[in-house]
Order: C-alpha cells, then structure tokens, then sequence
C-alpha cells in the first residue's frame, strides 16, 4: 500500500490513515485507525471465512482497525477462553463471533467477557443455519449476544453494528455512517426498473 500524508495540508487537522478523507477526531477514545484491532472477527472454522470476509470488507471500508481469525469452542476451548479472557486489555472493543450448527463460539466469547458480542450464525448443511441461529440466539439470562441475521447479512449487519458502537464516541465515525445511510437511500430513491 502507498504512503500517505498524515495530516490535511488545508486543516492541518491529523488524517485517518486508512480512511484518509476523515480526519481523526480529537477524542479520548483510542482513534479508529489505532494499530490496535477495535474489533475481533471470530470464527468456528476456516469454512465460515467466505462469509465471513463480508464483515471484514465491512470494517475495512469503513477504516476500523480490526482482526480475523479461526477459534472453536468446541476444538479449541482453551483458546476460546483464553482469547476472550484477554480481549479486553488488549484494547478489543467489541467481539463480532460466527460458528455454525452447534453455534456456542459467541455464547462462550460472551461468558469470558463484558465487551458486547455479537453472534452471527453460519448457514449449516443439515439445517439451513436454523441450528446456528438457536445455539447462538437462545442464550440464558445475564449472559447477552447480540444476534444477527443467518450468513451474509448477518456478517455485514454484525461489522455495521460494530460501527454503531463504535461512531457513539467516534463523532468522525457517525458521520462517516450517516453518509452510508445516505447514500443506501439515494440508490433505492433512484433505482428504476425496466
Ligand atoms: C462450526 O462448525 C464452524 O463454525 C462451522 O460453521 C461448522 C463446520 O465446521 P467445519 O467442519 O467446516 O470445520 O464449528
């Protein structure tokens, strides 16, 4: 990837440097490009990736610092653990977990934290993802994940939620969601059919 300038030369204001049109807002949160992932995409398996790559082109796009990556509940408990353990003082500010058929990866991401997680279940060979919705969604009292739609919009909607959160104390990132909004709307307003 080319350099680019850290600061605007017009405001003199410090640039964004993986969304350099925004500039960094001088808040005391941890800026949204901070080499520090704001946000963990976890999955059950590598098989989820291709799904699952809809909510990392999300957070991209919209420059947040985030990492992916393969953590099983049910191959590799201890990591699980240990992974959500530890999110929190890494800087983690937000657990975005998918997993398919017996879907417990958010559930235990989720009992291993207090940053929000959000669940997205993969779509499965026996049961359309009807399973991964009810392992990830029904989980009991005192206990929450957030639980989005089956596959692909649950992947983009879970990343969208993610920047909700975030654009709360982010006021450059709200606006940055506002103008996607916008422009959603724009192209619904100017869709013609043939
Ligand atoms: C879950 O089992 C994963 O999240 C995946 O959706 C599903 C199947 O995994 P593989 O057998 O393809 O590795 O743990």
């Amino acid at each position: 990837m080319a350099k680019q300038r850290n600061t605007d030369k017009k405001s003199g204001r410090k640039r964004n440097t993986r969304s350099p049109h925004l500039p960094v807002s001088p808040s005391p949160r941890p800026p949204i490009s901070a080499a520090a992932p704001l946000v963990a995409i976890v999955m059950g398996s590598k098989s989820d990736w291709d799904v699952m790559r809809h909510a990392d082109q999300t957070l991209t796009d919209f420059g947040i610092a985030h990492e992916c990556r393969v953590i099983s509940a049910h191959r590799s408990p201890a990591l699980a653990s240990e992974f959500a353990s530890g999110a929190e003082a890494r800087g983690l500010e937000i657990i975005i977990a998918a997993a398919g058929g017996a879907a417990h990866l958010a559930g235990v991401m989720a009992a291993h934290t207090v940053l929000p997680v959000f669940g997205v279940p993969m779509k499965s060979d026996a049961l359309n993802g009807l399973d991964s919705l009810l392992a990830t969604v029904q989980m009991p009292a005192g206990i929450p994940v957030g639980t989005l739609a089956i596959g692909r919009a649950g992947a983009v909607n879970a990343a969208l939620l993610a920047i909700a959160v975030l654009a709360n104390a982010r006021p450059d990132l709200r606006a940055q969601l506002k103008a996607f909004r916008h422009e959603q709307d724009r192209k619904i307003r100017e869709t013609v059919l043939d």
